[in-house]
Order: C-alpha cells, then structure tokens, then sequence
C-alpha cells in the first residue's frame, strides 16, 4: 500500500486527456488500492487517477458514510438521464481549501468496469451524480474551476500558486 501525492491546480499535468485502461491487470488493481488509501487518507470521497499523475481512465469513490465502500470505475462512459440540472457546493483534492456551487446535470448513468474487469452500470443522482460528474471530467482535463467565472478561477490559481511558492 501507498501513499500517493496529488497534483493540484494549476499543474498542467491536470490538462491531460487520460488513456483508456487497456488491461486490467494487478497493477491496476495496485494502482486503485493506492487511490483509495491516498483518497480516505486526505480525506476525500472520490479520486481520479490523472490526480496521481497517472493519465488514466480510472477513478475511485466513497460517498458512504462509515467509509466502508470503495467503488472503482474502470473506463467509465457517463451520460445525463433527462434535462433536470442541480448546483452542489464542490471541492476538489487538486483545488484544496476552495468550495464553489457547481451545476449539473441531476440524474446520470456510468457505465464502466470494476477492477475485476466486470462490467456495471450505475445510474446516481444527489451527491454520488455530482461526484461521478466531478470525477469524469478529470479524465478530460477539466476541473471544478473551470466552471466559475474567470475572476473567481483566477484568484483561486493566485493563491494556490503563491501557497506553492511558499512552499518551495
Ligand atoms: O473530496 C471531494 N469532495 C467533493 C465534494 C463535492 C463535490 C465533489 C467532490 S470530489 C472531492 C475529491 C476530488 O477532488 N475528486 O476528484
Ligand atoms: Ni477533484
């Protein structure tokens, strides 16, 4: 087990496109079982791999309350189930210390495979919908951030660049 560091805004390494997981061996499932200490240890309740600086399509979750179910989303393929959106105040391990109201869609299906190459389909709204959201856009580069305006993006990324500095 390990611990793993995660990247935060604004390293471009969060921009990558990640790549589809072509086989799902044991070092994928080594790769998950470090996302998840590293996600519980934070703590937070999801994590994309492309956080690790691993540009992959893979992403682990949480949302229980008692932290005792780990879910792993290989390749997942997300769509909006019907028109209803929802704002949820979000964060993100990669923007930490920053909350801001985000909408999406309410209702969503994934679609993708477990660390056993198993395929599954999730269909979620509330906060599992919100975190699915959140997670798959990492996969494409895209952070919560990327939906304020860019007077609130721009004075989170001086902070968090300044707070870098100080710590270099
Ligand atoms: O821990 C997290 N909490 C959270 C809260 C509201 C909306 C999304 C999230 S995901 C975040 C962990 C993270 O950065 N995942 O990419
Ligand atoms: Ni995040």
């Amino acid at each position: 087990m390990a611990l793993l560091p995660i990247l935060e805004y604004p390293d471009p390494r969060l921009r990558q496109k990640a790549h589809p997981v072509v086989h799902i061996d044991q070092r994928i499932r080594q790769l998950a079982q470090d996302m998840l200490e590293t996600m519980y240890d934070a703590p937070g309740i999801g994590l994309a791999a492309i956080q690790v600086n691993e540009p992959l399509r893979m992403l682990v979750l949480d949302i229980s309350e008692d932290k005792d179910q780990p879910q792993v989303f290989i390749n997942p393929v997300l769509s909006a189930l019907g028109d209803e959106r929802s704002s949820y105040d979000e964060g993100c391990l990669s923007v930490p210390g920053f909350y801001e109201p985000v909408e999406r869609p309410a209702r969503i299906r994934v679609e993708a495979q477990n660390e056993h190459g198993v395929s599954f389909i999730v269909e979620a709204d509330g906060l599992l919908a919100t975190c699915l959201q959140h997670e798959v856009d990492h996969l494409e580069g895209k952070l919560f951030v990327d939906y304020l305006s860019s007077l609130k993006r721009e004075r989170i990324r001086k902070k968090l660049q300044k707070q870098h500095k100080l710590q270099d």
